[in-house]
């Protein structure tokens, strides 16, 4: 590992305060890690009310403007950000930082129903008794397709990590289309989209989404191997894009963390933090390095079109052998292992297209890997995976995830010295090199507190533009009013056009986004009302309202327009089970209703031009005023129907 050259800034913290983390401090460190990471936090200075944080320069070429918005102006970028634990997609506008929509996929939503419609609840996944499979989430990454190495505005995708399930969204009317849940693995958490096709150069878009399997289990995991942890084993998964069906799945060495790929579509990444397999996290520090692990998916296709594969249990799903042991001839190599420190944390591909990026998290340092050596490596032209290392530098106390601006330069979050650090991807080359002089890092900043995620305007594209960055900090502590022991968290605005950072504003949110990406606004062209003929049981016409009957089954048809129902009153009898469909016929953009019914903990909505439907059992007698939840006209408090249910 290279030495930390003397890359102090005037006004920065000495950087010998980050000495401290050398090898041997790594197992206490990571014992106390939140600890260290406070009380350093605390030494720092509070900035003045009013003043700008400690490092950031003076507002010279950035100013706020375009940050805070008149009322009617529209943001330049879309955000999309991961929810964490609320199990939520959020969609923000940028840079005001304003939450302009959440996209229910793997949670239910009291809002619009999802959890609850039966349309809703074909694409969550339910029991038998036709309850949900799932009710809890938590999403960390967010991805959206390409075409050309940009974003081409199709779709997105976000994994949840309890249930290991991947969700896809639909960018044209920001809604959730399908969710399937992962076999064989756990802990689901790296996930990226391809760039285009390893082999058919016509193929320019996304076709495929990979995942990371973070937790390693017995294969299968149904009671066999329960205490033998030398058997437990973690799978890297290929998500076919349009079918979203399982394509193939890698069995590995270790496990995936975060997932990147590259342009050129011919390798997915995976860091690795426990190559030791431990199932403790002592036995997860034992190893001084990890790794990056790539995937030839050109290879591992061939490999399964060749019929090199095993199934595990129940699951038909193809798995080929990536371990260490079946793939030491690069000739024939599913799978490169490329060294890095110890329990790195993120990987990511720079927009120039050549580099993988490996955050260091108990390692002071980011790792700078090739991707054309890697790609030698394959070829047989390099004779240790480690020579695709050009550089690896120290950068600060807790590296875990690294943006980029287009001009050459990372930006990497330091979880323990609460700091973004901007470093000069050539120059850390440079140095690594034997070029001591070699300044590689350009600037410092502080955030607050304790930052994650970061991510910048375009960074994951060829487009990197480098304007906005937005860092995700874990911990806000002093930064809003009280409200109670559970804080918010602080996303936090850096204007990156100039040399120096500048942070330009704070903004609490509800816990936890992990990940986001940000992107212009060009890039997408969403609809704001529905096609009718989209759904097949839409109610087309008010006439063809009504009660339908069929023995014990009923189906209530009726429509929404303001401030309307089709349907006045209705009449079912108890024991019924009855299914009530309902479409908006309003045709004008930001007309929806609600249809709430008391009593039978039934509420949903409907869009312009949208049907939804609810199946639910008449069990209490009674009248029941069912009554549009969404304002939609002045007379929305008379907008009502009454279900009358007869004993
Ligand atoms: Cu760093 Cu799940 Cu992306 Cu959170 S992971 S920060
Ligand atoms: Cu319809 Cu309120
Ligand atoms: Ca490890």
């Amino acid at each position: 590992m290279s030495q930390h050259p003397d890359q102090k800034l005037d006004g920065q913290p000495d950087p010998s305060r980050r000495k401290f983390l050398n090898t041997a401090a790594f197992a206490g460190l990571a014992g106390a890690g939140l600890s260290v990471g406070l009380s350093a936090c605390k030494q720092e200075q509070a900035p003045a009310p009013g003043a700008e944080a400690p490092g950031a320069a003076p507002a010279a070429h950035a100013t706020s403007a375009g940050v805070h918005l008149k009322p009617g102006e529209l943001d330049t970028y879309y955000g999309l950000w991961s929810g964490g634990h609320t199990g939520d997609f959020r969609v923000l506008g940028m840079p005001s930082g304003r939450e302009l929509h959440r996209v229910p996929c793997f949670v239910p939503d009291a809002l619009t129903g999802w959890g609850l419609t039966n349309e809703s609840k074909a694409i969550m996944g339910t029991k038998p008794d036709g309850s949900l499979k799932y009710t809890v989430g938590d999403t960390h990454h967010t991805h959206a397709s390409y075409k050309d190495g940009n974003y081409d505005g199709r779709y997105a995708w976000i994994n949840e990590k309890i249930n290991s399930r991947i969700a896809r969204i639909r960018l044209d009317y920001f809604i959730c289309d399908k969710i399937i849940e992962i076999p064989n693995v756990q802990g689901f958490h790296g996930i990226f989209p391809d760039k285009r096709d390893p082999v058919d150069p016509a193929i320019n878009y996304t076709t495929r989404v990979f995942c990371g399997a973070e937790f390693q289990v017995p294969l299968p995991n149904n009671g066999t191997d329960l205490e033998d942890t030398s058997k437990y084993r973690a799978l890297f998964t290929c998500v076919d894009a349009e079918s979203m069906e399982v394509r193939w799945q890698v069995l590995i060495d270790g496990n995936c963390d975060l997932t990147a790929t590259s342009f050129d579509g011919k390798l997915a990444a995976t860091n690795q933090y426990n190559l030791e397999s431990g199932v403790h996290y002592v036995d997860m520090m034992s190893a001084e390095r990890d790794a990056c692990l790539f995937f030839n998916i050109a290879r591992i296709e061939q490999a399964v079109k060749d019929g090199k594969y095993t199934t595990i249990g129940d699951s038909k799903v193809p798995v080929v052998d990536g371990t260490r042991a079946a793939n030491k001839d690069p000739k024939t190599a599913l799978t490169c292992t490329v060294s890095v420190p110890k329990n790195p944390h993120g990987v990511n591909a720079t927009p120039d297209t050549k580099y993988f990026i490996c955050a260091g998290k108990l390692s002071p340092t980011a790792t700078v890997i090739e991707v054309a050596k890697v790609l030698d490596w394959f070829d047989g032209k390099l004779e240790n995976p480690d020579q695709a290392i050009v550089a690896e530098v120290e950068i600060g106390l807790g590296p875990l995830h690294t943006a980029f601006d287009g001009r050459g330069n990372a930006y990497t979050t330091l979880f323990l010295d609460s700091q973004i650090v901007k470093w000069n991807i050539d120059a850390a080359i440079k140095f690594h090199g034997g070029d001591k002089a070699a300044q590689y890092v350009v600037d410092r900043l502080d955030v607050h507190y304790q930052p994650g995620h970061i991510n910048a305007s375009q960074s994951e594209t060829v487009a990197a533009d480098g304007k906005w960055l937005c860092v995700g900090c874990k911990f806000s502590k002093d930064r809003f009013l009280p409200v109670g022991p559970l804080h918010a968290e602080t996303e936090q605005l850096v204007d990156i056009s100039g040399e120096k950072m500048v942070h330009v504003a704070d903004h609490p949110v509800r816990p936890e986004p992990h990940d986001f990406i940000i992107f212009k606004r060009e890039l997408l062209s969403p609809k704001q009302v529905y096609t009718l003929e989209d759904f097949p049981h839409a109610v087309k016409l008010p006439s063809e309202s009504g009660v339908f009957r069929e023995g014990k089954k009923v189906t209530v048809k009726l429509t929404s327009q303001a401030p309307a129902y089709s349907l006045p009153e209705f009449k079912v009898k108890v024991g019924d089970e009855v299914t009530l469909i309902l479409t908006n016929l309003d045709k004008i953009e930001d007309l929806t209703h609600g249809f709430a019914i008391p009593k039978y903990n039934i509420n949903f909505i409907v869009n312009p031009q949208e049907t939804a439907s609810v199946t639910f059992k008449a069990d209490k007698a009674g009248v029941f005023w069912c009554y549009c939840t969404h304002f939609c006209h002045a007379l929305h408090l008379e907008m009502r129907s009454r279900m009358i249910v007869e004993a």
